[in-house]
């Protein structure tokens, strides 16, 4: 189906809906994106993840040439014309279209764009059998190279990882750091439940903090369940008595095994399995 495109303040057929081959988000990855989604035609966490937006930005000195305000009805309006309802938004900023050179201020006009489209589900089986994963060995960027907490559009270690899996068999890969701590997996945050205790990786394990990641604690914490921010290794993952990921597409998903090791009893905890609802619910408040 041929979708309109906000492309620059205007919505355009996509085939209209084009960049430059200098745009330096082509040519350098130099530009940072969000992945939304909507449920009964409203967006979930819009102004969380257009905050995460602006914030990704500001760290690579990219000025957005709207306010967040204008951002969040451009989107909504993208939605809108599109019809969609249950769907999958892409937000991106690209630096515009510069020279050959990497100098971001030979670049003209940063390109604003945002795409909506029907979402792709995984299958339901994933949900009920739960997902068996790898750890890759290509680990999250070191902060000091390039602040995970930016969603930018140079996604080439994440890939390299999900390569790493996909090759294994298995859709996700579990990342770690620069300091063989669990970061997240290539595309989600990753939670672990220990004697009833909900356990996930602090920011500073070099993540990205996942706005599924936020409301699956938010809705824990209502429901009674205490929530630890901690550093995990894979030794807590063998233990642990379960385990699942948390992201926009996935939304919450069980895993039951890492590295052809069961986690638990080899099945989607109950923990899991409430958590995914209460999510659920919330998704559709
Ligand atoms: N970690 C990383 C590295 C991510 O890219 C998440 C965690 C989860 O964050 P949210 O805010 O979505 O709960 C992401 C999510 C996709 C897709 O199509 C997802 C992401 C990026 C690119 C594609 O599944 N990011």
């Amino acid at each position: 189906m041929s979708r309109q495109v906000y492309i620059n303040g205007k919505l355009l057929p996509q085939a209209e809906a084009t960049v430059s081959v200098f745009d330096h988000g082509l040519l350098y990855g130099d530009g940072v994106f969000e992945g939304l989604r909507s449920y009964g035609g409203k967006v979930f966490r819009l102004e969380e993840h257009v905050r995460r937006l602006y914030e990704s930005a500001l760290a690579i000195c990219l000025e957005i040439p709207l306010s967040p305000a204008e951002m969040c009805q451009a989107i909504n309006e993208t939605v809108a014309s599109n019809k969609i309802v249950d769907g999958y938004i892409r937000a991106l900023v690209t630096r515009g279209a510069g020279t050959l050179g990497l100098d971001p201020n030979r670049c003209s006009n940063p390109q604003v764009i945002i795409i909506a489209d029907a979402i792709a589900l995984y299958p339901d089986e994933l949900y009920e059998r739960g997902l068996e994963i790898i750890t890759a060995s290509t680990i999250r960027n070191h902060p000091a190279a390039l602040s995970p907490r930016i969603k930018s559009l140079n996604y080439l270690n994440n890939i390299l990882a999900k390569i790493e899996g996909l090759q294994a068999g298995c859709i996700e890969a579990l990342m770690l750091n620069h300091k063989g701590e669990i970061a997240e997996c290539t595309g989600d945050n990753i939670f672990l439940v220990r004697d009833g205790v909900l356990m996930t990786p602090p920011m500073d394990a070099g993540i990205l903090g996942g706005v599924t990641r936020d409301a699956v604690v938010e809705v824990a914490q209502l429901a009674g369940i205490e929530v630890l921010k901690v550093s995990l290794t894979r030794h807590d993952v063998f233990v642990a008595d379960e385990c699942f990921l948390t992201g926009t597409a996935a939304e919450v998903i069980p895993v039951v095994k890492l590295d052809d090791r069961k986690i638990g009893t080899g099945k989607p905890g109950p923990i899991t399995v409430d958590l995914k609802e209460r999510f659920h619910r919330l998704t559709r408040e």
